[in-house]
């Protein structure tokens, strides 16, 4: 692992794949074609992506599917994902907003109204990284947020089956809208609607390049999340911090691809070959360590300040997804951090006890971004309408004054309908 001297202009190599011109062509194509043929066309590409033969009528999974996969499920992972959802809940329900409503003397009343979104599509990549830990922090805000119907995609194997595991998560959350589709075509289904899926109004969920893309281009018909990038963690330690636990932690981000970011800074530089040395050892017995060692080689780093007020402003200027403060005294740096997606204090607080259990969405903004946003939250999935109403009395008072500022825009209309009002109550007219 490399150890580099800080300096003021530090930053970690990250990568994000914006696609290129040949994959945004393709995926417009295949939006296209679900928006005019729906069903049938979601259907024929998943033959063609995922080798599996659905029709109009098995792309949903049955009620048969669902019972079928609890007997593929031991009772021991089931409590473990009963538990993490109850944690996850429990925390953003701290997060639901009130509606408001204020009333001043003159009879004005004013406020904010609290909608949740009316439906939501959580797409849950196949394969490797199909994540029951990611179907709960998708799903658990938007359900805290009141949405009402929330629909998951994800493509099935050739042999047109889901996950156990994730059909199980989705029912645990009371997810039975699942459809076995996935790609720019389950995004182009979401947002388009088809013959059987009602369109969403929203699309959540990690997806490869295309299903990024496909975000993207139907960013506007439906809104999206994030557009994330490779994983990060930066740790931020002093003479106190533990090599072992360091090293471990580090490599539980490079094990997700060989394009995620592990960084260490500190003033500390025994600590920073210690933990480059530590990297290496552990790496060598994990059963992920081709991807871990290319995230290493290739986007890891020990940064080497000269002082601990340094190593903060560094942190700062990498505006990491993760940050795990392995110092002496870590809350009393947490005033000083003023960028990062989630902030992990002190030697126990591993990674991965933020990825599954703890609470906190794991859904957090990469690249830097954590600069000028936020982890997925409730707010997420509600949006806010505003509430206005005038008395007479408010009018009498104010009119004139709006009045003249409509015409100081030039907006006579505007002018005339407040004084419209100026006219005299209903009871002075003649008639
Ligand atoms: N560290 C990932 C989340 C995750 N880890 C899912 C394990 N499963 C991004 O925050
Ligand atoms: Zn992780």
């Amino acid at each position: 692992m490399k150890i580099i001297d800080y300096t003021k202009d530090i930053s970690i190599k990250r990568s994000v794949d914006q696609g290129t011109g040949d994959q945004r062509k393709a995926v417009e194509g295949i939006l296209s074609r679900v928006r005019s043929e729906g069903d049938e066309a979601v259907n024929a590409y998943t033959m063609q992506f995922d080798g599996a033969e659905l029709d109009q009528e098995s792309f949903r999974v049955s009620k048969e599917e669902l019972v079928a996969a609890y007997e593929q499920v031991d009772e021991e992972t089931l409590r473990i994902l009963r538990e993490a959802k109850e944690n996850i809940t429990r925390f953003h329900e701290r997060q639901q907003r009130q509606t408001w409503i204020t009333t001043e003397p003159d009879g004005t009343i004013l406020g904010q109204k609290i909608t949740p979104l009316d439906a939501v599509g959580i797409y849950v990549p196949g394969g490797r990284a199909s994540y029951p830990s990611t179907i709960l922090m998708n799903a658990v805000p938007a359900i805290v947020a009141g949405v009402s119907r929330i629909v998951m995609v994800s493509p099935p194997q050739a042999d047109g089956r889901l996950n156990d595991v994730v059909l199980v998560t989705a029912n645990e959350l009371g997810i039975t809208e699942i459809y076995k589709a996935g790609g720019a075509q389950a995004v182009g289904a979401l947002a388009y609607g088809t013959e059987t899926i009602k369109p969403v109004d929203k699309i959540v969920g990690p997806g490869n390049i295309y299903v990024a893309l496909a975000k993207q281009l139907v960013y506007g018909t439906v809104d999206i999340d994030m557009f994330a990038g490779p994983s990060e963690i930066v740790v931020l330690a002093d003479s106190t911090g533990r090599p072992d636990y360091i090293a471990a932690d580090l490599l539980s981000q490079a094990e997700h691809d060989p394009m995620a970011s592990a960084v260490l800074v500190t003033p500390d530089r025994t600590l920073a070959e210690q933990v480059a040395a530590e990297v290496e050892t552990q790496l060598s017995t994990l059963p992920k360590k081709d991807i871990a060692w290319d995230s290493i080689r290739d986007y890891g780093a020990v940064y080497v300040t000269h002082t601990l007020d340094e190593a903060v402003d560094a942190v700062n200027e990498l505006a990491p997804e993760h940050l795990e403060i392995h110092t002496r005294a870590p809350f009393d740096l947490l005033g000083s951090i003023r960028h990062a997606g989630a902030i992990f204090l002190g030697e126990n607080s591993s990674e991965p006890v933020g990825d599954y259990f703890a609470g906190p969405n794991h859904v957090l903004p990469t690249n830097g971004t954590a600069r000028f946003s936020s982890p997925l939250n409730v707010d997420d999935f509600t949006k806010k309408s505003s509430i206005l109403s005038y008395s007479r009395t408010a009018v009498s008072e104010n009119g004139a004054k709006i009045a003249a500022f409509a015409r100081l825009e030039g907006l006579e209309a505007h002018a005339r309908a407040v004084e419209k009002r100026l006219e005299g109550t209903r009871d002075d007219r003649a008639d």
